[in-house]
């Protein structure tokens, strides 16, 4: 048996979470604010942050060998998609000697997913197979995005000044 740290497409209601199935579920968890996590083409990736890491989000999963077999399989560790190694979780799972999937390969011009990746942006979403578009929450806008108006008004100064 071993601990896995899931934080994409193998969560609860994700495209991949089949392959969980029948294994047994420990509880939601967060790494340590040490990571980041990136979409890849339609799945996330994890990797280590050099600085300015993010605690992500995810579920841990107690597995048997066949199950761990099928998932380095799926997520390519032989081919170098991803890599299985340890992660450093928050409590109350820091002591679980959890591994998870890092990606192995460059984030350049990836999409900053922020602390989780909602299971919803799956690549399977059957809207997006057929075509159609569905309705996507808008980004928040970044800080530099936020106009800053030269005109608004300053600030009454108060009597008491
Ligand atoms: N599957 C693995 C790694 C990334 C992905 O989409 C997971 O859910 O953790």
């Amino acid at each position: 048996m071993a601990v896995i740290f899931v934080y994409g497409t193998l969560k609860r209601g994700g495209e991949n979470h089949r392959y969980l199935d029948g294994q047994a579920f420990l509880g939601e968890g967060r790494t340590e604010a040490a990571y980041r996590l990136y979409l890849l083409d339609g799945y996330p990736g994890l990797v280590a942050a050099d600085g300015g890491g993010v605690a992500v989000a995810g579920e841990l999963w107690d597995v048997d060998e066949e199950a761990l077999r099928r998932i380095d399989v799926l997520e390519g560790t032989k081919v170098g998609l991803y890599r299985r190694a340890p992660v450093r979780l928050q409590p109350p799972h820091d002591q679980a000697a959890a591994e998870t999937y890092f990606y192995a390969r460059s984030i350049a011009g990836c999409e900053d997913l922020g602390a989780a990746y909602p299971v919803e942006r799956s690549k399977s979403d059957p809207h997006e197979i057929i075509g159609a578009r569905r309705p996507r929450t808008p980004h928040p806008p970044k800080a530099a995005e936020i106009a800053i108006d030269p005109d608004a008004e300053a600030e009454e100064p108060s009597p008491m000044d």
